[in-house]
Order: structure tokens, then C-alpha cells, then sequence
């Protein structure tokens, strides 16, 4: 039982926190259990009311798993089905709280399988009655040890699910409590000629929970800021290390930035923008003082994914390379890295905007690989100009007549100054470019064509700041991003 109840403690803290099996049934009982006898309970325990619940709980659990263990060497499964039996009134207490997601019903469903599992498995090695005791027959001795393991790893996994609750939680509550620092240098407002009037366009700034998403963590981490402290080191004279407290004195800038990710196809979706508000990580390199050859920054999450960014891009005071802790006004989400992460314009995510940072590292390339070029990707990589048509959406049918083909283009920290588009294989056509941002985010596009009936094929280019003609040559994500122009079809009824 204490197996079971641990493994389900630590699949709760893993992947849906309110619902540990105690708890849920724990619940459940104080919703059932009638007023007056909740009053005279917390008249009798004050305090200590949910103590005196979790022991009647103890003490229910303890004898339930008694008669199952009884039972079960009597008639195999009758225990297994006492337990499973517990689970499920486990399952349906945690679905019938208000706010049960999918997940919920998981920590009770493991409880279950892996008590009923544990009692079988125990069962099995009980050694038979005296007269019929044979040389192979197992042991007394052996039968307590699997036991006693059994119950000592149980209780193992349950103080692992509740350190782990405890430290989410503490993260939760830190999270909600901040107040991100007003920003001593404030990002111009968007102008409103940053968004074109095109139904369906993509919005200049992504919202948080629209904003593309890529990370190997298998979890979302949740990290107490309290606990949090980056480490600035390596090849430079004054190493040091920052605390949250130390962060938060410092004075904030704020800058709009598009990310994007090399694994992006083209037309793809892995991209999008947002107001960032961080301390340049610039003015951290000159406080640390980098010495001698070094020509790379070297950065580590709580969790030892690592990213390899040129020291140069992060030491130009052009670029803002940003140890971020905010995102569109609100402190960095859980999954966007809080308490803080990397954000540096131009470069491909791998490469730069490492979430959950706690470490900086000035290294040499010659000396330290990121987690992604180990597996093959590019050392270097800078994003890529590239343009989507994202209006009319692709396969849909659309009515003759006016019609806008529209979109987005970007070269981040280079800038667009041009989009073409065709039709069918007819000529290019100039597109309405809106203001930009600014040249680290990417640009709206539109062009008001007369659709004429039938099957269409729509073709996007862009021009960057710099009169380069984005290259129609297609090239893979892998090694160091996509290239060719995004080609939509369309029907026109
Ligand atoms: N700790 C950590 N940071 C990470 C990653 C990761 O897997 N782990 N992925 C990187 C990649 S590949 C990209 S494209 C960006 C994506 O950031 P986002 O998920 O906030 O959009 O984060 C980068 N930072
Ligand atoms: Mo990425």
C-alpha cells in the first residue's frame, strides 16, 4: 500500500499537482462529511483538523491494506480487488473536483495498479505453512525483505512527490506575488501602423499562450526564484554570481523581439514575437571583465540543457541580448523559462534563448558545444530571411473578386524592405509593407488581388534591409534552417 500510494504521491507532483491520491480522498471526505461533525471536529483539533483527517485516513488505509494482504493469500485477487476497488473511489474523487483536468485521475489509477501489483508480487514470495515448507520454498527472511523495500521505496517516492509539490508550489506563489520592475528604458509603443486591417492576419505581438513553444524539458520546470541565481564565469576577471533580489535592482529595458526556431519549415509556425523586459546581458559580460580570446558565451539551464551564442552578439551594444524575466507585462511564464531566460535578436532559439538559465559561461566554440550541435545542428546560426503567406489560409476555398493576400516577413536584426508576390507563374507584385516594430521583429505584408475562378497557386519573397532577395534555393531545417519561398494553393469559386 505504501508502494502504491508513493507512486502515485510522485506521478501527482510530476503531472497534476492537486491531485495525490490522499488528498483528492481527503477532499472528498470533508465535502461529505456533514457540518456539525466538521464543527465538532475542528472545535475538538482546531488546528490540527486536517492532521486528525489525514491520520483516520492513515488508519482506514492501514486496515484496508491488512484485510487486502489477508484476503489475497486466501483467495488470489480478492485482495488486488479490494485494492483497485480503493483506487477507483480514488479515480472518481479526484474527477469530481471542480477543477479536474484529464490528467487527474492518473495518481489514484497508478496507486491502484501498482498496489494491486505490489500485493501479488508480495503474496507470491510468502513462505507456505510449516508442513508443507519444501528446500526451494521461499523464505521467512526473504519475504520480509521484499517487504520492507517495498514499503521503504514507498515511502521514498512519497517524500520525493511532496518535496517536489512543496518546491512547485513555493514557485507558484513567488510568481503570482512579483511585480515586474518598472523598466528604466521602456520599449516605444507599437505604432498602429505596425498592423495592417486584414481579417485573419497574424497579430505584430503573439499573445503569451499563442506564442510557439519548443523545449526538451519533459516537464515544465517550476523554479522557487527565491532558490534561483545566475553565475557568470569562465574566461573573465571578475566572476560572479547574481541573485533574484540583485536582479531585480538592476535597471530593466524593454525590447520587442521575434523568436524563431530552426526547426521551422518554411510557412511554418514556429515563430513569433513579443515584448521582452531584461537586463542587457552586455553590461553583465563588462562587470564580469572577458579576457583573452574567448568568443563565445556558453549558457546552461537549471537542468543542464546548454546553448552556444558568439560572444559578439552579445557583447554589441546594438543588439539587445537579454537576460529576460519579462514577457508582454507579465513575469515570464513557467514555460518561457521563469524566473529568467535568454532572448537575443537574430539568432536561432538553440543558439541563444536558453529558458530556466542559471549559468553563463565565457568560453571558446573550440572548447564547449551546445546541447542541439551535439545532435548534429549548426554551430552557428543566424535566422534566416525568410516571409509567410498566412491570409488566405492555405486550401481554402475563397469568392472571386478583391481578396488580400497577406502576411509576415522577417530577418531579425537585419530587417525587411520589400515583399513580392505572385500568382500562378505571372509577374511579381510589390506588397503594402506596415511599419515595422523594429528590425529585430518581423514586418506585416499585404496585397489586394482580383481572384479570378479557379485553381490558384500564391508565392511570397521578401527583400531585406540590406537589398538582398530572399533565396528561392529550398534547403532543410537541419543543419542550420529552411530556406525557399513559401508557396500557398487557393481555390477561387
Ligand atoms: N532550457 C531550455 N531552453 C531552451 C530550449 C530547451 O529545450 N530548453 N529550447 C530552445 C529552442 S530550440 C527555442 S527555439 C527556444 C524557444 O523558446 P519558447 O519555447 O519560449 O518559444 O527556446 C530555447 N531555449
Ligand atoms: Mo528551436
Amino acid at each position: 500500500m505504501l508502494l502504491g500510494l508513493g507512486a502515485g504521491g510522485l506521478v501527482a507532483a510530476i503531472a497534476a499537482r492537486a491531485f495525490s491520491p490522499l488528498v483528492v480522498v481527503g477532499s472528498a471526505v470533508i465535502d461529505l462529511t456533514p457540518g456539525a461533525m466538521k464543527e465538532a471536529v475542528i472545535r475538538v483539533f482546531g488546528h490540527g483538523d486536517k492532521a486528525f483527517l489525514f491520520v483516520v485516513l492513515a488508519v482506514v488505509i492501514a486496515v484496508l491494506a491488512v484485510l487486502a494482504g489477508v484476503l489475497e493469500v486466501r483467495r488470489p485477487w480478492l485482495g488486488r480487488a479490494i485494492v483497485l476497488a480503493g483506487a477507483a473511489l480514488g479515480v472518481a474523487a479526484a474527477l469530481s473536483r471542480a477543477d479536474a483536468t484529464p490528467l487527474a485521475a492518473l495518481p489514484a489509477a497508478v496507486t491502484g495498479v501498482v498496489g494491486a501489483w505490489a500485493l501479488a508480487f508480495l503474496v507470491r514470495r510468502m513462505p507456505p505453512a510449516e508442513p508443507l515448507r519444501a528446500q526451494t520454498a521461499p523464505s521467512r527472511r526473504s519475504f520480509l525483505s521484499w517487504s520492507v523495500g517495498a514499503a521503504a521505496l514507498g515511502l521514498v517516492a512519497t517524500l520525493g512527490g511532496q518535496l517536489a509539490t512543496r518546491a512547485a508550489s513555493a514557485a507558484a506563489n513567488a510568481r503570482a506575488a512579483f511585480r515586474l520592475p518598472r523598466p528604466a528604458a521602456s520599449a516605444p509603443p507599437v505604432p498602429a501602423a505596425a498592423s495592417l486591417d486584414v481579417p485573419g492576419i497574424t497579430p505584430v505581438i503573439t499573445p503569451n499562450a499563442k506564442f510557439y513553444r519548443t523545449d526538451v524539458e519533459l516537464v515544465i520546470p517550476q523554479l522557487d526564484p527565491e532558490q534561483w541565481s545566475l553565475r557568470v564565469h569562465g574566461m573573465v576577471e571578475h566572476p560572479f554570481t547574481l541573485s533574484w533580489a540583485e536582479l531585480n535592482e538592476l535597471p530593466m529595458e524593454e525590447h520587442y523581439i521575434t523568436l524563431a526556431c530552426v526547426s521551422n519549415e518554411v510557412g511554418g509556425p514556429l515563430i513569433s514575437t513579443a515584448k521582452w523586459l531584461g537586463y542587457p546581458v552586455r553590461l553583465l559580460l563588462e562587470r564580469a571583465g572577458v579576457t583573452g580570446d574567448a568568443d563565445m558565451v556558453y549558457s546552461e539551464s537549471f537542468d543542464g540543457y546548454t546553448a552556444a551564442t558568439p560572444l559578439d552578439a552579445m557583447t554589441d551594444p546594438d543588439r539587445a541580448a537579454l537576460l529576460a524575466i519579462g514577457m508582454n507585462g507579465e513575469p515570464l511564464p513557467f514555460a518561457r523559462g521563469f524566473p529568467a531566460r535568454l532572448v537575443v535578436p537574430g539568432l536561432y532559439g538553440y543558439v541563444s534563448a536558453t529558458k530556466w538559465v542559471v549559468d553563463l559561461k565565457v568560453t571558446r566554440f573550440a572548447d564547449e558545444q551546445g546541447y542541439w550541435v551535439t545532435q548534429g545542428w549548426a554551430e552557428k546560426a543566424p535566422v534566416k530571411q525568410s516571409s509567410r503567406i498566412d491570409v488566405p489560409r492555405p486550401g481554402r476555398t475563397i469568392t472571386a473578386g478583391h481578396q488580400w493576400i497577406a502576411g509576415v516577413a522577417w530577418q531579425q536584426h537585419v530587417g525587411i524592405s520589400k515583399v513580392e508576390v505572385q500568382v500562378d507563374d505571372g509577374p511579381w507584385h510589390e506588397a503594402e509593407l506596415a511599419r515595422a516594430v523594429n528590425a529585430d521583429t518581423w514586418v506585416q505584408w499585404r496585397w489586394g488581388w482580383n481572384a479570378t475562378p479557379g485553381d490558384h497557386q500564391l508565392r511570397v519573397r521578401a527583400t531585406n534591409a540590406d537589398g538582398v532577395q530572399q533565396t528561392s534555393g529550398v534547403s532543410d531545417v537541419l543543419p542550420d534552417g529552411a530556406t525557399g519561398w513559401h508557396t500557398t494553393e487557393v481555390t477561387v469559386a
